[in-house]
């Protein structure tokens, strides 16, 4: 059954109000925003050291070479060079190669061949970078070219050359194999079958594209043997261990420091090349050195997301009923596994697909090839994968209703989950925690106006116009943790918080998550004031330096609300556990006499003889009972129960130009429950800013390669960003199913929209379509795709 948060009631009547003092349910302005909109953030750019150097990477040009010689004589030569770094030389301080979040290699610098294009092959440091940019020039590899494979089905064609030749034991070009799921099980049900519905699709290569590319400062002072780095990244305590365990420095001697981050969106979890480069050339220089990536580097070198290709199978009755599902993913994993940790990732979490819906059995097999394209897999709002998962589930969803000539919406029906089966045990193995799935699905249809839409398409058919309707609904695991099922590098996925009130009231909760523009400076300050009645405005976040803030495992997987979230709930009900003692001793009466209401305690039947949290803060430091020691701080370390399963249900309306292959969102409206929220405008931002991303995947956004495996999308004139003008409108509603394990009742919402958002338009533009035959057009739905498939009723993939 449902259970609801755990939040407190206020009980006496002098309780603050809650909203107005910024805590949950508070729409609170960014507090980071002051300074950026002033120009006053400070970003891995923004910041000199005395002395600092400048490196630049020389990248591949092609996608597949050997490399026959490297001469770097005449970039050494060049005025104001003062490093050229090459693989060899990095090998020689066992760097050449770093190990992936799998497990696998990657290389630093390449030694023996490249692999992608845009591979990093040698860097150069000198006194700015443009000499560094020319010096990268001068430098002369001298390659001998080898085939490049650039999709799934090259890499296991007969006779295909062995990518990764410097692994030993690896004899082809398959990354991994895995499944998971009852076959036996699955294979009964299909026999039992009344209908099985067949779906093969490609959800394309894309990039996150953070505002800002990735860069460090690197900074090794070789008289203290300490190690600084500044660096964008979405989880700085992970890059602190990572080095410590790469570099083989000791870890106390290394310091992290994020500042403010331009945009993560999972680009900016990995150690890449050009920051272990720059540590090196830091070390060998004893400078600081700055590495400032450009465009391009960003788009070719660093964490991609999807490239991932279904091969499915639903088993069904006439009646509409989901007997089993059953597909096969492969994954184009580039020249290097750099994706999450399989044994505990799966491949990603595709295997939550399936888990709104009542489905008995399932068996999903996968498989991944490495490529002669970048390495990554988790990024761009994925959740490790989640999207693939959501899309594929939705896609499928949709064929399904068509097959069986049912309403899509009908379908979804009579199999989501229902509110009485919760926790309910998912086909692949999960557990989901809580949802109200039916009446998200069904404000979702009212705000639409299904049926009046049903007509107006009927209409519009007669008139040779091509109207569309398509839903999408999925609960996906956010929050990872618990750390019995997950760990990164075999650190497990906890996270922490430190909370210090100084003795006038004021303040500062210290996390190892990072924003990187969800606002956690602002969202986080709300949760100390739900639970202590401190004006959010009196409290300060801080984040991003691994010397000054409890280690965290980071931002990613959406998972800085479910698990720091929660450990700064915890640790705000430690600060207040100890302030009950301290009212207890101010206003005279024992501990169990002492009543809480939000930012106050007060004597139990004696409503008006109280005392202040800021009252209590201040005995801390100044009129303590005997015995106690002094001070109001602590720290919680959280290890979730479970993953949060939030719920979405986004539906648009299209209209396709036959003529031209354009499609235009009509409305699209979604439906959000993401538990319990802490501010409402900042999730609703999230959710645009998801669906945004979704329609620019659906619609205009793609990673390709050519048959030569260079790549198209490497500046942003080839690989689109949507802008406000073609950006469709969001009506947004909510519903709200508090997690039952979280101590707030919230759960994670930033990948929801992009999670769920692709196959709504996916599906509507299919919907559109569905008079001509079409089944399936793979994204992005550009006009000469829709244009083709609706002239010859044909597939377009
Ligand atoms: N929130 C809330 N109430 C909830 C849930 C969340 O008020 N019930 C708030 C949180 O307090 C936080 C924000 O919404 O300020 C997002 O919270 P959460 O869902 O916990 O996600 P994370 O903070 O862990 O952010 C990670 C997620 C991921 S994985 C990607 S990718 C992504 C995303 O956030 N990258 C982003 N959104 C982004 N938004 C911006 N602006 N920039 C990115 O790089
Ligand atoms: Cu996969 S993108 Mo977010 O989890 O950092």
């Amino acid at each position: 059954g449902q259970v609801t948060a755990t939040a407190e009631p206020a009980a006496g009547s002098r309780a603050l109000d809650e909203v107005k003092i910024g805590g949950l349910g508070s729409s609170r302005p960014r507090v980071e925003d002051a300074r950026f909109i002033r120009g006053r953030g400070n970003y891995v750019e923004d910041v000199t050291l005395p002395g600092m150097l400048h490196m630049e990477i020389l990248r591949s040009p092609l996608a597949h070479a050997r490399i026959k010689s490297i001469d770097t004589s005449a970039a050494w030569a060049i005025p104001g060079v003062k490093l050229v770094l090459t693989g060899e030389m990095a090998a020689q301080r066992n760097l050449a190669w770093m190990p992936t979040l799998s497990y696998d290699t990657q290389a630093v610098l390449a030694t023996d061949k490249v692999r992608f294009q845009g591979q990093e092959v040698a860097c150069v440091v000198a006194e700015d970078p443009y000499i560094a940019k020319d010096a990268c020039d001068a430098i002369v590899v001298e390659y001998e070219a080898l085939p490049p494979i650039v999709n799934p089905e090259q890499a296991v064609a007969p006779g295909a050359p062995l990518i990764r030749d410097d692994k030993s034991g690896q004899a082809d070009n398959i990354a991994y194999q895995w499944e998971v799921g009852d076959k036996d099980g699955t294979d009964a049900a299909f026999a039992k079958a009344d209908v099985v519905s067949k779906l093969r699709l490609h959800y394309p290569r894309s990039h996150p594209s953070p505002i800002e590319n990735c860069g460090a400062v690197a900074d090794f002072n070789n008289a203290t043997g300490k190690l600084t780095v500044y660096m964008t990244s979405q989880a700085p305590h992970i890059v602190r261990a990572a080095v410590a365990l790469i570099a083989e420095l000791p870890e106390h001697l290394i310091r992290i420091i994020s500042p403010d981050v331009g945009g993560g969106f999972g680009n900016k979890v990995p150690v890449y090349p050009g920051y272990v480069c720059a540590i090196l050339c830091s070390i060998l220089t004893a400078k600081p050195v700055k590495w400032i990536e450009d465009n391009t580097g960003n788009l070719s070198s660093t964490g991609f997301g999807r490239d991932m290709y279904l091969d499915s199978e639903m088993a069904l009755t006439n009646d509409g009923k989901i007997l089993a599902v059953r597909y096969h993913a492969t994954t184009d994993q580039g020249a290097f596994f750099a994706d999450a940790q399989p044994t505990k990732f799966k491949i990603g979490l595709v295997h939550s697909s399936f888990a709104c819906y009542d489905v008995p059995v399932g068996h999903i097999t996968a498989q991944g090839m490495y490529t002669n394209k970048a390495p990554g897999g988790v990024a761009y709002r994925c959740s490790f994968r989640v999207t693939e998962a959501m899309f594929f589930q939705e896609r499928m969803i949709q064929a399904a209703a068509d097959d069986l000539g049912m309403d899509q919406a009908e379908f979804r029906r009579r199999n989501l989950v229902r509110d009485d089966q919760f926790p309910y045990r998912t086909p692949f193995g999960f557990l989901t925690d809580s949802g109200q799935y039916l009446k998200c699905l069904q404000i979702g249809l009212d705000a639409i106006g299904y049926d009046d839409f049903l007509v107006e398409q009927a209409e519009a058919r007669k008139q040779g116009r091509l109207l569309g309707i398509g839903i999408s609904t999925m609960t996906e695991p956010l929050g990872a943790g618990n750390s019995r099922e997950y760990d990164i590098l075999g650190i497990k996925m906890f996270d922490s918080a430190e909370l210090r009130v100084h003795p006038t009231g004021k303040a500062v909760l210290k996390i190892g998550a990072q924003t990187q523009g969800q606002g956690h400076e602002t969202t986080f300050a709300q949760i100390v004031t739900h639970e202590l009645g401190i004006p959010a405005t009196d409290i300060v976040v801080e984040h991003g330096d691994t010397d000054h803030t409890p280690f965290g495992m980071g931002t990613y997987a959406s998972r800085s609300t479910p698990v720091a979230g929660a450990a700064t709930a915890m640790v705000a009900r430690k600060i207040r556990a100890k302030a009950r003692k301290l009212a207890a001793h101010l206003l005279e009466v024992s501990e169990e006499d002492v009543e809480w209401e939000l930012g106050r305690f007060f004597v139990r039947g004696a409503e008006s003889r109280g005392v202040t949290i800021q009252e209590c803060a201040m005995a801390a430091y100044s009129n303590m009972p005997d015995g106690m020691e002094p001070g109001l701080e602590n720290n919680a370390y959280y290890d979730p129960p479970n993953l949060t399963w939030p719920f979405a249900c986004y539906i648009a309306t299209v209209e396709v130009d036959p003529e031209t292959g354009v499609w235009d969102v009509l409305r699209f409206v979604g439906v959000d429950d993401c538990g319990v929220r802490i501010n409402p405008m900042i999730v609703e931002g999230q959710i645009m800013g998801g669906l945004t991303e979704a329609y620019a995947m659906s619609n205009m956004q793609f990673q390709t390669y050519d048959a030569d495996g260079n790549l198209v999308g490497a500046n942003y004139m080839d690989y689109l960003l949507p802008t406000a003008w073609e950006t469709p409108g969001f009506e947004l509603h909510e519903v709200v199913t508090p997690s039952p394990h979280h101590p707030i009742g919230a759960k994670g919402v930033g990948e929801c929209a992009a999670v769920g958002g692709p196959a709504a338009y996916v599906n509507a533009v299919m919907n559109a379509l569905r008079p001509t035959g079409v089944r399936n057009i793979d994204m992005p739905l550009l006009p000469d795709r829709v244009w083709h498939a609706a002239h010859t009723g044909q597939d377009v993939s």
